[in-house]
Parts: structure tokens; sequence; C-alpha cells
């Protein structure tokens, strides 16, 4: 039996009535694993570098196991760049070769590099005309319900590339469940984190981190998804947003 655990906390004012984003968690774990991880997501939302949570919003709720698609986890790629310049750069060419037209890699950098503050969820933008397709405004669309099947493999395929930590743990499940949506096709993030400056690029080829696509110390990041012309919007963000799905790791050799 599988639960999901949702969390988000904000500053000053619920997300709701305007407050700033904070942290937020998302998983999809076992009964006896709860109490621990509702622990941990409180944990996180009163430690986190970009401030002091005063609205925390917990969530658990049950999933019905015949509900639960099950998807492949993304192979990972490192591309050592020297700066965010360089970052930039690469991530750029990264999102043309996934089939990202220009016009609409210029205007989610620039969607992102123009926020006054991070948005606690995602946009989407069509990948040919780079046009905004979602309305959530400053909200962003939240991807949930969604973590690996194995924690421990997971943690052994990463150790074995040098990768640890929660940041890219979250962000390869994330990732992994955005681009299994038939209507996806590459995704583009980086942290809000101010002092992790990795970001990544993520598409049926894989996920591709950049370790600097932004500069330390700043507390802005976001997350694009570039989706096809003529997708069907509602039907990706409930896909996302409420979807239960768990990453498969590759069989151990
Ligand atoms: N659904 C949609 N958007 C989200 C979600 C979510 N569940 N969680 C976060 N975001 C958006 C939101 O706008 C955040 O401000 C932004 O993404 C960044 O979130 O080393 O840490 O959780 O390979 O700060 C990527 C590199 C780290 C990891 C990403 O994102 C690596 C990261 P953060
Ligand atoms: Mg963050």
């Amino acid at each position: 039996m599988l639960y999901s655990i949702r969390m988000r906390a904000a500053q000053g004012a619920s997300h709701e009535e305007g407050g700033r984003h904070i942290s937020g968690v998302e998983r999809l774990v076992k009964k006896d694993d709860i109490s621990r991880l509702v622990q941990d997501a409180l944990d996180r939302a009163f430690l986190h570098s970009r401030g002091r949570a005063d609205f925390i919003n917990i969530n658990v709720e049950y999933i019905d196991e015949s509900e639960i698609k099950r998807v492949p986890l993304l192979p990972i790629t490192t591309i050592e760049v020297v700066d965010v310049q360089d970052g930039h750069k690469a991530a750029k060419n990264i999102l043309m070769s996934a089939g990202v037209a220009l016009k609409a890699i210029d205007s989610g950098f620039e969607l992102l590099l123009n926020l006054k503050d991070s948005m606690r969820g995602a946009v989407i933008i069509c990948s040919e005309s780079g046009k905004r397709l979602d309305n959530t405004h400053e909200r962003g669309i939240r991807v949930s319900r969604m973590d690996v099947d194995d924690d421990q493999s997971f943690t052994d395929l990463l150790a074995k590339q040098k990768l640890t930590g929660s940041h890219i743990r979250e962000a390869v499940v994330l990732a992994s469940k955005v681009v299994s949506a038939k209507d996806v096709v590459a995704e583009l993030c980086w942290s809000d984190d101010p002092e992790y400056t990795a970001g990544y690029v993520a598409s049926k080829n894989g996920y591709i981190r950049f370790p600097h696509l932004k500069p330390y110390g700043n507390s802005i990041g976001g997350r694009i998804f570039f989706v096809k012309p003529a997708s069907n919007i509602s039907e990706l963000i409930d896909y996302l947003e409420k979807k239960p799905v768990l990453i498969n790791t590759p069989e151990r050799v």
C-alpha cells in the first residue's frame, strides 16, 4: 500500500494568499515510512536556505495500486561547464537537439531569468512558438505523486556516478515523470536554493546536468516544460499533478 506525501512551505502568507515559496516535497511511500518522511518534510521546511517557513501544508493521501504507472529512470549525464554562460550555451544546444525551436528556447530562458522570485511550480511553453500555454500565472504546475520504486538501487546507481544529495534524487525522479508524458518534448530547470548552482535539461534522450546554470547565492530558480504544438494541456496537467508514477531503476548488473 502506498501513500502520497506532499509538502509545500511558504513565507509571509500561505501560497494561496501570495506567500513566498520556500520548499516542497513529493513522495510515494509505504505506510511504515510515513511518520519518518513527514518529519523529514517538516525539518526541510523549517531549515531551508531560502528562508524561514511560516505556512506549511502537508498532505498524506492513500494511493490505489491499480492507478500506478511505471516508467523508466532517465539515464544521467553530466556536462562539465566552466561558468553560467558556458552552462546556458550547453543547455541551449541540448534543448535544440531534443527538438525545441530556438525561439522557444529563448523565451524559456527569458522567462526564468526575468522571474522576480521563484514560483512553486513549472511553466508550460510551446516547443515551437515559445508561447506560454498554461494559465496558472505565478503559481505554476506542481508535479506530484511520484517516487522511485527502489530507494536502495537508486542510491547505488547514483553513488556509482559519484552523485549524492537530495537535489539530484528528486530532480531525476521529477524529470523522469515529466518526460514520460507524451506531449512533453523537454524540460529545463535550475534550482531555487541559493547555494545550489546546478541545473539540467531532460528529454526522452536522458537527464543532462550542468554544474552551473545559475550564479552562487542566487535564490531564483524554476522549471520550463516544452511541449508539442497542439498538446492537450489540461490532460497533461492532470497527468503531472495527479497520476501516481513509480520510476523503475534499471536492473542491477
Ligand atoms: N513541480 C513543478 N515544479 C517544481 C516542483 C514540482 N514538484 N518542485 C520545484 N519546482 C520548480 C519551482 O519553480 C522551484 O522554484 C524550481 O522548480 C526549482 O526547484 O545536481 O533543486 O527543488 O542534477 O530548487 C537540479 C539539478 C536541482 C540537480 C533542481 O530544484 C542535479 C532543484 P528546486
Ligand atoms: Mg529548492
